[in-house]
């Protein structure tokens, strides 16, 4: 058994034990109501699940285990000369629930490399989906392409312990996180590069090599994906990508299928395709203006533009934040400290003084400030990285950190399948009926 999985089991084991005597003993007890709206409303603050790797606070943010990002950005190991947390750092947290040392983010750089050599059908298949294909889609029909390598489903098959499910899924995830780069930058060089592949440099660390196989060779863009890797790896388990790798893995459907299926969801608009969308809107506010920096104003009239043709303002608003999204501040922050000016930055930044006014004056939107996506392709494209069609891809190779993580923690606390109850609207009537019946004498 590896250093991580030792580390993982020793923490899990003791934890495993504990949840079942919690359901034992208080199992019975209430975690709160469910009101109707949130019934047909998406569930929207209903205590559904349990997540162990990040906690989301409506007004705060994002903490994992605890660690705001402003901490882990200062207290996570950094690669040599580097400023921005290593990537492997947030997983063995996410896993652990401890701070990694040097060492440890060094062991898990050594281990992805070990596992990150992706079988040849794979690349076959790419090589057969159109060109044109989402890279999305190229991403997930990759990834379901992969599946053939999983333990999990050949120990499956052949009959295991459940007590054991959780050491194929660690050893599913952890190669499969290995991987992950080396696809997802065969996808970026076949679609717009050419075809033109580059190996990958084991002497990297796992995001430095991913911007090396990108065709991204600067320092700065190196630290930027590191960071990038780093703040979109988890957000609690509610969100459409964490909440569907768990569901389907609860039907002990292997990773590979489980992390594909969350980064269908992670493919939507309204979810992780919201980045390619806000380079998308900011570009065609650009050339609607004919180019150049916009005014105020002008931006102000393309919002309401915007909001009158019945679409969102992509990268504004969430489902839970209540606040600008830390991950937001912590770009800005990038940008402020090793960029100081880009004129598409400098959009962002006058998008967030406008829009937060015109967006609650709507009064239905709840939050009017900007979440993760409103920042991010600024960024990338300020390093030369123009096809906002890819974001996507580089948000679900962060988000297997953490979905994976609980996967893992899901099967070494044996967790059930999920199997929710649903109602019809004639039950909920008859529902409401009976509630508001005057109570007999
Ligand atoms: N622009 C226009 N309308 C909005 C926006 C926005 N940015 N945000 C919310 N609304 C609307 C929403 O569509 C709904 O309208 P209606 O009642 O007509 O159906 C109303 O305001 C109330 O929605 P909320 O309860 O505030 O938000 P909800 O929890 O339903 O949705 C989002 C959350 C994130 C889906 C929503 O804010 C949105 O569509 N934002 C734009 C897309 C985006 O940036 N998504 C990225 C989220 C982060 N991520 O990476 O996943
Ligand atoms: C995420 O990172 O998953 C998004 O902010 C969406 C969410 O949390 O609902």
């Amino acid at each position: 058994m590896d250093r991580l999985k030792e580390k993982f089991k020793e923490k899990a084991t003791p934890i495993a034990a504990e949840i079942k005597e919690i359901i034992k003993t208080h199992g019975d007890k209430k975690l709160g109501e469910i009101t109707i709206a949130q019934v047909y409303q998406g569930m929207k603050g209903m205590v559904g699940m349990v997540t162990e790797t990040s906690k989301l606070d409506a007004e705060e943010g994002i903490r994992f285990r605890g660690y705001s990002i402003p901490e882990l950005r200062k207290q996570l190991p950094k690669a040599p000369g580097g400023t921005e947390p290593l990537p492997e750092g947030i997983f063995y947290l996410m896993l652990v629930g401890e701070l990694p040392t040097q060492e440890d983010v060094t062991f898990i750089t050594n281990e992805w490399a070990k596992r990150s050599v992706v079988p040849k059908h794979v690349f076959d298949v790419l090589d057969k989906l159109p060109v044109e294909a989402h890279p999305m889609t190229q991403f997930v029909t990759a990834v379901m392409a992969m599946q053939t390598e999983s333990v999990f489903a050949k120990a499956y098959a052949k009959g295991i312990n459940k007590k054991d499910y959780w050491e194929y899924v660690y050893e599913d995830s952890m190669n499969l996180i290995a991987r992950l780069p080396r696809v997802a930058a065969y996808i970026y060089r076949r679609k717009y590069k050419g075809g033109a592949h580059i190996e990958p440099d084991h002497k990297l660390d796992w995001a430095a090599n991913f911007a090396h196989m990108l065709g991204y060779e600067e320092f700065d863009m190196k630290r930027l994906m590191r960071l990038y890797l780093t703040i979109h790896a988890d957000h609690e388990g509610g969100n459409v990508s964490a909440h569907t790798t768990h569901l389907v893995g609860s039907a002990l459907s292997d990773p590979y299928l489980a992390f594909a299926a969350g980064m269908n969801g992670l493919a939507g608009p309204l979810h992780g395709l919201a980045n390619q969308e806000v380079l998308a809107w900011i570009m065609d506010l650009k050339e609607q203006l004919g180019g150049g920096l916009p005014t105020k104003d002008q931006i102000a009239e393309f919002i309401k533009k915007t909001l009158l043709e019945g679409k969102v303002v992509p990268g504004y608003g969430h489902a839970v934040l209540r606040k600008t999204d830390p991950r937001f501040t912590a770009q800005q922050d990038f940008y402020k400290t090793y960029i100081g000016h880009d004129d598409i930055c400098e959009i962002v930044q006058m998008i967030y003084e406008v829009a937060p006014p015109i967006l609650e004056a709507t009064g239905k939107i709840k939050n009017p400030w900007p979440n993760v996506d409103a920042h991010s392709g600024a960024l990338l494209v300020h390093y030369g990285m123009y096809e906002y069609d890819f974001y996507t891809v580089l948000f679900g190779v962060s988000r297997a950190l953490g979905v994976l993580a609980s996967l893992i923690w899901d099967r070494a606390t044996g967790s059930p399948i999920e199997r929710p109850g649903s109602v019809t609207t004639d039950w909920v009537k008859k529902k409401i009926a009976s509630m508001e019946q005057p109570a007999k004498a």
